[in-house]
C-alpha cells in the first residue's frame, strides 16, 4: 500500500514533516565521521545512533557524526535505502501508551564494503575516525566456542590473509585500516564491540589479534600495545522492520521511508570506560560509562537473550508467529519465570539493581502487544546464540549442582525444531542459521538421538557432551517433545 501524500524522506523535506514527528535538532552539515560503525541493522539504528541523535542536540557534542558500513553483499539495499534519503530514517518506538516518530540525523554517509572496500578502509584510516564500532552478530566473530580460541581456520579468515589488500571480513578490513594508520604515523582508533557477547571488546581483540598475528607481527604489536577495546552491554528489543510498518509510517506519520526502524521504548547502554582516542559524552544522554560492565552483560545475556531462547524454539512449534503472543499464553508465562529462576543462581548480583525487578520489566518488555517481535527473529542463528546465551548457564549451574532441567529443555527444543522442520501444525519452519544445512542434517540424523547435534564440539564445547546427566537430560526431552508434544512436555517439565 502507498500513501501518494506521504512525504518522501531528505533532508531538504524535514522541515514538511508533520509536527508530530522529532526531528534533528542540530547542523547536520557541521557533523564530522568521528565514528564508523560496521552493521547498520535495526538494531544499531534503534539504539546507538538514536544516543548520538540525542548527543549531536547537547552543546559541545555538535562534531560526533557517523558513517555506516555493511560487509555483506545483501547490506548493499540498507546502503542504498539510506543513501536514497541522506542517511535519514524514522525511529518508532511503540508501547501501549502510544507510537511517537522520530527522524535520526546522526548517521552522514553509508558505504557498502563489497562494492567499495577502498574507501571504506580509507574512511577508517582518515585522521578524523576515532571510533570503529561493531554490531557484527554473535556469529561475526571467529571463535571456537569449544577453546575460546581464535578460529585460525576458518575460510574467511584464511581468505583475508591472503588477500590483505581486498579483505571481506570486518576484522580484515580493520586490520587494514589499523596498519594504514600506523603506517602513516595516525593514532589508532578504539575498536568498540556492540554485539551481546560476554567481554564482547575482549574478544573483538583476541580474534583481531590472533588474525594479525597470522600476517603482521609488527602490527599485531602495534595493535596490542595501541588500540582500545571496551566491553559493553547494549539493550533495546527492535524487530525487524516489515512492509507493514513502513506503511504505517506513511499512513500515520506521513513519511515515506524506505527502511524505518521500530522498537520498544527501553534502552540501556553500559560501557567500559576505556578508549584510546576520545569518545563521545555519551554519559550526557543516559549510558552508563563504568570500569567493569561484564555483570551487566551477564545479567542481560542470561536473563533476557537466555529467556528468547527459552521461549523461541518451544513458541515455534507449538505455532506462535508473535513474542507477546507467547507471553500471552498462561502455561508459556509460567515456564518463562521458572525458566528466569532457574538460571538466578548464576546471575551476578550488581548493587543498585534488583534482579527481581529486572525480571518482572523483561516480562512486560515481552509481553508489549504493540512491537511485533517476531518468533522467526528470535529464533535465527541458534548455533551462534546457544554457546553465548545459554551454555555457561548449564555449565555454571552444574558446578554448583543447581538444576539445569528447563534449561536442557530449550537444548532440545532447539535440536527438536531443526530437525523437524515443521511446527505441530505441519506448517514448515523458517529456520535461518548460518549452519541449518549441517545442523538440520545432523538433527534429522539419527532418529530422535540429539547426540550428533549435540557432539558439535564448536557449539557445545569439550565438556558439555561428556556430561552424561546433561546428554541424558536432553534425550528425555527430545522425545517428550516428540511423544507428547510441546505443551504436554513443557507442564510435565514444569511440575518438577
Ligand atoms: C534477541 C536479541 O536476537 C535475539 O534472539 O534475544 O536481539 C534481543 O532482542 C536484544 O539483545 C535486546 O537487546
Amino acid at each position: 500500500m502507498s500513501n501518494n501524500s506521504a512525504t518522501k524522506l531528505n533532508q531538504s523535506n524535514l522541515h514538511s514533516l508533520p509536527a508530530d514527528v522529532g526531528v534533528p535538532a542540530y547542523r547536520r552539515d557541521a557533523l564530522q565521521q568521528h565514528t564508523i560503525h560496521i552493521g547498520v541493522g535495526g538494531f544499531h539504528r534503534a539504539h546507538q545512533a538514536l544516543y548520538l541523535d540525542d548527543l549531536l542536540a547537547v552543546p559541545g557534542n555538535e562534531r560526533w557524526g557517523e558513517c555506516g558500513v555493511g560487509v555483506l553483499p545483501a547490506d548493499l539495499r540498507m546502503r542504498d535505502a539510506l543513501c536514497g534519503q541522506d542517511c535519514l530514517y524514522t525511529l518508532v518506538e511503540r508501547s501501549a501508551a502510544g507510537q511517537t516518530a522520530r527522524v535520526i540525523g546522526s548517521l552522514m554517509d553509508s558505504l557498502h564494503a563489497p562494492s567499495e572496500r577502498e574507501t571504506v578502509i580509507e574512511r577508517m584510516a582518515a585522521p578524523a575516525t576515532r571510533i570503529v564500532s561493531l554490531t557484527i552478530t554473535e556469529g561475526g566473530y571467529f571463535l571456537d566456542e569449544g577453546t575460546g580460541e581464535f578460529l585460525a581456520d576458518h575460510p574467511a579468515m584464511q581468505y583475508d590473509v591472503q588477500h590483505p589488500g581486498a579483505p571481506a571480513t570486518s576484522m580484515g578490513l580493520i586490520a587494514a585500516a589499523l596498519n594504514r594508520r600506523r603506517q602513516r604515523g595516525l593514532p589508532a582508533f578504539t575498536v568498540m564491540s556492540c554485539d551481546n557477547l560476554q567481554g564482547n571488546g575482549d574478544i573483538t581483540r583476541r580474534v583481531l589479534l590472533g588474525f594479525t598475528g597470522l600476517r603482521d607481527l609488527a602490527l599485531q604489536q602495534w595493535i596490542a600495545e595501541t588500540v582500545a577495546f571496551p566491553n559493553s552491554m547494549v539493550d533495546r528489543i527492535t524487530p525487524v522492520t516489515t512492509a507493514a510498518d513502513r506503511d504505517f509510517v506513511a499512513e500515520r506519520f506521513q513519511i515515506e521511508d524506505a527502511w524505518p526502524v521500530v522498537a520498544e521504548p527501553f534502552r540501556q547502554w553500559v560501557i567500559e570506560d576505556h578508549f584510546c582516542n576520545g569518545r563521545p559524552a555519551w554519559e550526557t544522554v543516559g549510558a552508563q560509562m563504568i570500569q567493569d560492565v561484564a555483570p551487566y552483560e551477564i545479567m542481560k545475556m542470561r536473563l533476557l537473550n537466555g529467556s528468547h531462547l527459552a521461549m523461541a524454539y518451544l513458541g515455534a512449534l507449538a505455532g506462535f508467529t508473535y513474542v507477546h503472543d507467547i507471553l500471552a499464553d498462561p502455561l508459556f508465562r509460567d515456564f518463562i519465570a521458572a525458566f528466569m529462576e532457574e538460571v538466578t543462581p548464576v546471575v551476578p548480583v550488581i548493587p543498585g539493581t534488583s534482579a527481581t525487578e529486572y525480571k518482572q520489566t523483561l516480562m512486560e518488555r515481552f509481553s508489549n502487544p504493540t512491537i511485533n517481535d517476531q518468533v522467526t527473529r528470535i529464533c535465527s542463528e541458534g548455533s551462534a546464540k546457544h554457546p553465548k546465551w545459554l551454555l555457561p548457564s548449564i555449565a555454571e549451574l552444574n558446578a554448583k549442582r543447581g538444576s539445569t532441567k528447563l534449561l536442557s529443555l530449550v537444548v532440545a527444543a532447539w535440536i527438536f525444531y531443526l530437525g523437524r522442520g515443521v511446527n505441530e501444525d505441519g506448517a514448515p519452519l523458517e529456520i535461518i542459521d548460518a549452519r541449518a544445512g549441517e545442523l538440520c542434517t545432523l538433527a534429522a540424523s539419527a532418529g530422535l538421538s540429539p547426540l550428533p547435534v549435540l557432539r558439535v564440539r564448536t557449539i557445545f564445547g569439550e565438556q558439555l557432551p561428556t556430561n552424561a546427566d546433561f546428554v541424558e537430560a536432553v534425550e528425555k526431552a527430545v522425545r517428550s517433545l516428540a511423544a507428547e508434544g510441546t505443551r504436554a512436555t513443557i507442564r510435565a517439565w514444569m511440575r518438577g
